[in-house]
């Protein structure tokens, strides 16, 4: 007999599916969230019968479930943990541990596409073309590579896989890919996941106008409350202000911070580290413990959220040498402009700021972490310029 042990998102559901066809009825398959796995290898431990081979795939047990299954292995049970989460890359040091974040050509690995290369090497599983498009698809959304790709069939099978039930996800998938030579949707599923898409936009788009910003630590956070579609709500609130480090998402119904950066230079799974939660360089959480609530919740809820850049304007443009007219919650008016086409100067309230900067996008970034202001709107753009015009005009 075989179990597996796995995380509940597409990537560990991903590792149950490889499971079933491997073994079919020979395998027991618990999706966990992180926090229950624990509880499902102490039980594993206690309540199994022997001869039952123990995989743990895409979760990261604690350390007294290290040493437990340790002293399981070494008591001749039969375990492996298949991860590639760079936070388990100690797993390693034991027989029993394979933990890969890239595989040989460098490519980011998912716990699908690591759990299908084993099965193959071990001839546990046949691989098909059907198979191989599928674990694809599922690395693709895990390591966020389908936004590069432009592979909206990895973003349809995520959207899909939180449409339905985890069972029916399974047992659709199961069915597919026996029964088919090559991975595809449905007429039906292409429906109702183009209206998916639709939702999803417009969620991010409320959530734009709902984000903070503030100083957690060394880094300058975002911080939004999201019950659903962190995956997508990090990365369109990174790019749209790319002056923040990394994006919290706060689910307060489940205590729980989601953590996203876009960046290289910043790792999340370090910052979760210190609320005891872990992850990836990119994307990672924790619990929302009293101190990260303090942090993250108590200390920003009096803040107004970032005001959004005017996306419309003819007239008040960025990067433009005449100036740029900004302004925050505050009523702070700033102008951003180039003197000699190299140096940009900052005036806040009509007074230059002492730093100068080597370019725009160095000046709006300063602007933006230490003040919160926008790009205001053409209409109130000219309202200020006939102001000042007549101010002129009565000295
Ligand atoms: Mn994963």
């Amino acid at each position: 007999m075989y179990k597996l042990l796995t995380h509940n998102d597409l990537d560990g559901v991903g590792c149950g599916i490889l499971a079933k066809l491997a073994f079919g009825e020979q395998v027991k398959v618990r999706y966990n969230s992180i926090s229950s796995l624990n509880r499902e290898i102490e039980y594993f431990l206690e309540n199994d019968e022997p001869n039952t081979f123990l995989f743990v795939t895409d979760l990261t047990p604690n350390e007294d479930n290290e040493k437990r299954l340790n002293d399981f292995y070494n008591a001749k049970g039969q375990v492996q943990l298949i991860d590639h989460h760079k936070s388990a890359l100690h797993f390693n040091d034991y027989e029993w541990g394979y933990i890969s974040v890239e595989d040989h050509d460098g490519k980011l690995t998912s716990a699908t596409s690591l759990l299908y290369d084993y099965l193959i090497k071990n001839k546990q599983l046949e691989p098909t073309a059907a198979i191989t498009e599928f674990v694809e698809l599922v690395r693709q959304y895990d390591t966020w590579e389908w936004e590069k790709n432009g592979n909206q069939r990895a973003h349809s099978l995520n959207s899909l896989f939180y449409l339905i039930s985890i069972e029916e996800f399974e047992e659709k998938m199961l069915e597919r890919l026996q029964a088919n030579d090559h991975f595809n949707f449905d007429e039906f599923e292409k429906k109702i996941l183009h209206m998916e898409e639709d939702k999803i936009n417009r969620y991010i788009r409320r959530k734009k106008r709902e984000i903070v910003q503030a100083k957690v630590g060394e880094q300058l956070a975002g911080i939004v409350y999201a019950e659903t579609y962190h995956s997508e709500l990090g990365n369109e609130l990174g790019k749209e202000y790319p002056h923040l480090d990394y994006i919290a998402i706060v689910i307060m119904g489940g205590k729980r911070i989601s953590l996203r950066t876009i960046y290289d230079h910043i790792d999340v799974s370090e910052i979760a580290g210190q609320f005891g939660g872990g992850g990836h360089q990119k994307a990672s959480g924790c619990i929302l413990t009293e101190e990260a609530y303090k942090l993250f919740v108590l200390d920003t809820f009096h803040l107004s959220s970032i005001p959004e850049d005017a996306k419309r304007n003819q007239y008040n443009l960025k990067q433009s040498s005449f100036g740029s007219f900004y302004k925050n919650r505050n009523n702070d008016t700033f102008i951003l402009y180039s003197k000699n086409g190299e140096d940009w100067i900052l005036e806040k309230d009509k007074v230059a700021i002492e730093q100068t900067f080597t370019s725009f996008d160095e000046g709006e970034r300063y602007l933006k972490r230490n003040y919160a202001a926008a790009l205001v709107r053409d209409d109130l753009f000219v309202d200020y310029l006939m102001s000042e015009v007549k101010k002129r005009e009565n000295s």
